[in-house]
């Protein structure tokens, strides 16, 4: 009987991923392979390297529990291998194999490097998501907008989650109205669940250690799950004290609280450890039995059934090319304070701070901090793509860089979102304590400490006016730029130059 083989990458640690659904123990061998390219295409964060090789070990050491024989190559072996298709061509050779069973990659680098081998390589979908690549496209097929809302709702209907029969629950489909308040003083939940390294993870961070020195973040202390059982204790600890209020202080930053009630299951999700449907599942229970508001629970199964297969939709659907979209043709380098922190502009600091120690800061920093100040200062949105797929455990491009090109920097020309996400300081200063202790004066508008996203909101307003002063959602904002005097839009728009010239 001819062996063959099955690939078994680090984002698809699912005992029941497609290729190992498809295939038996006693012909098919499973390659798993730690490779210099998947950890070098960028420069990933120490902790999102170590989350990914501990708990590909871990997945390994149960699929040979199970009866799997495993093929697995670590980064530090004798005879490490390049890249994934070396790893597949070497474990051919080993066992005299010419097929390979995949399930597909979630980058379009991959999936193309993987049809290029020499090897004959069968991509099955990757159907740990709600909604199949033909799904989407039906739904897609002949709208002249692919917004998430419509979308969303099917996804409510196809599930049965928070349904009333044929209605939304609570008789309406979104309840983010309630889901805006600025944070508290306190925060009565203690955070994500930290687990404590066992010898096999002791192995990796060492390794980790060695050869990543010079990368961008901390990587100890290093508390994540690396198993699914103990993703599924995290999200039960964060279902018991975190989800109450993730609706109401959702989009809320904190200077001395990093996680504040949001869930931090991203990094398990999206490697395969926990299940999406699963997840809704319980939060809905919850509130089911009274535990938690609906607002809390809406929004969160929103953000799973909605947003992330919305994401995932939209990166396969417009192909290879879609991290190269820059519309605005914005051409500015990444400023150095993304990778230093050393900026005055404490919102920042603060976000790439925790950036740098957790690998994790939740959307609203992600978005209205590092994103919409990338977006207002014109920077190359590809360079901004990259800085958030190296710095966060949970970034793999399928859901990345929607996230970014489109969601963020409005690069894809408004497929993801009707407007671009920008603001002045003001929003920064309602959803957060940044502005307290900044150098910067928030309620300044130009000269001597003004602060940054002040000038640079009006400046990009004005440097785009031809793409968006039609948008109906921003003629509100055109309006009031026309208001103001006309030396007061000279003064913002030279203060805003100097700005970037210093960057
Ligand atoms: P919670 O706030 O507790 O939300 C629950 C879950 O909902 C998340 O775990 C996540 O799986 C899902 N979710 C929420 N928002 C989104 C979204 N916009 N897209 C997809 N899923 C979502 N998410 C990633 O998983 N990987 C990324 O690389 C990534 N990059 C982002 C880049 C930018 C610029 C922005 C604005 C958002 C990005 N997101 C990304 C979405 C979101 O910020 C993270 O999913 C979230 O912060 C993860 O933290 P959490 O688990 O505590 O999420
Ligand atoms: C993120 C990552 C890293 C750092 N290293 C590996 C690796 O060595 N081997 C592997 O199979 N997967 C790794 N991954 C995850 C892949 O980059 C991911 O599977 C692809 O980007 C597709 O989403
Ligand atoms: Fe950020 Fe401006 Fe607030 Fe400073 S004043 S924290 S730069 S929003």
């Amino acid at each position: 009987m001819v062996t063959r083989l099955i690939l078994v990458l680090g984002d698809q640690l699912t005992e029941t991923v497609a290729a190992l659904r498809q295939a038996d123990k006693a012909r098919y061998v499973v390659v798993m392979a730690e490779v210099a390219d998947e950890a070098a295409y960028v420069r990933h964060h120490p902790k999102k390297i170590a989350f990914c090789f501990a708990a590909m070990r871990h997945f390994a050491a149960r699929l040979e529990q199970d009866g799997w024989t495993v093929d697995y190559t670590k980064l530090d072996a004798d005879q490490p291998h390049q890249s994934i298709p070396a790893a597949l061509l070497a474990a051919a050779d080993r066992h005299g194999a010419t097929k390979v069973l995949a399930t597909r990659p979630g980058e379009w680098r991959l999936i193309e490097a993987l049809d290029e081998t020499p090897l004959d390589v069968t991509q099955l979908e990757d159907d740990r998501f709600i909604a199949s690549h033909a799904d989407f496209d039906r739904w897609a097929e002949g709208r002249r907008e692919l917004r998430m809302e419509w979308f969303y709702r099917e996804m409510r209907r196809k599930t049965g989650l928070l349904m009333d029969g044929d209605a939304p629950e609570g008789g309406k489909w979104n309840f983010d109205h309630d889901n805006r308040k600025a944070a508290p003083g306190d925060v009565d939940f203690s955070g994500p669940m930290h687990f404590t390294p066992d010898t096999t993870t002791e192995e990796v961070l060492t390794l980790v250690e060695a050869h990543f020195p010079d990368n961008f973040g901390t990587l100890r202390p290093f508390w994540f799950a690396v198993e699914p059982g103990q993703a599924k204790q995290a999200l039960a600890h964060w279902i018991r004290g975190g989800l109450p209020k993730f609706g109401d202080y959702q989009d809320a930053m904190l200077s001395d609280n990093r996680f504040l009630w949001h869930s931090v299951i991203s990094m398990y999700l999206n490697a395969g450890l926990l299940d999406p449907l699963e997840i809704c599942r319980a939060a809905e229970e919850a509130y089911r039995s009274g535990h938690a508001p609906l607002n809390a629970v809406e929004g969160f199964i929103r953000q799973i059934i909605g947003w992330r297969e919305y994401m995932r939709g939209i990166y396969f659907r417009e192909g290879p090319g879609y991290t190269r979209r820059n519309v605005l043709n914005h051409r500015r380098k990444l400023p150095d304070f993304f990778w230093t922190a050393k900026t005055d502009m404490r919102c920042i600091a603060k976000t790439v701070e925790q950036t740098r120690d957790e690998a994790y800061a939740h959307h609203i920093q992600r978005l209205m901090v590092t994103g919409n100040f990338a977006l207002l200062a014109g920077i190359d949105p590809h360079e901004v793509h990259e800085w958030y797929l190296a710095v966060y455990a949970d970034a793999y491009e399928w859901v990345e860089a929607p996230n970014v090109i489109g969601m963020s920097q409005f690069a894809d020309g408004g497929i993801v979102g009707s407007k671009p996400y920008v603001s002045s300081g003001n929003y920064i200063n309602k959803m957060s304590d940044y502005c307290g202790g900044c150098a910067y004066s928030v309620t300044t508008k130009t000269g001597q400490g003004a602060c940054p996203f002040n000038l640079l909101y009006w400046s990009f307003l004005d440097r785009h006016r031809d793409r968006f002063e039609k948008n109906p959602r921003m003629a509100q904002m055109y309006r009031t730029w026309d208001r103001m005097d006309a030396g007061k839009r000279e003064t913002i728009l030279q203060e805003a130059d100097t700005f970037l010239a210093g960057l």
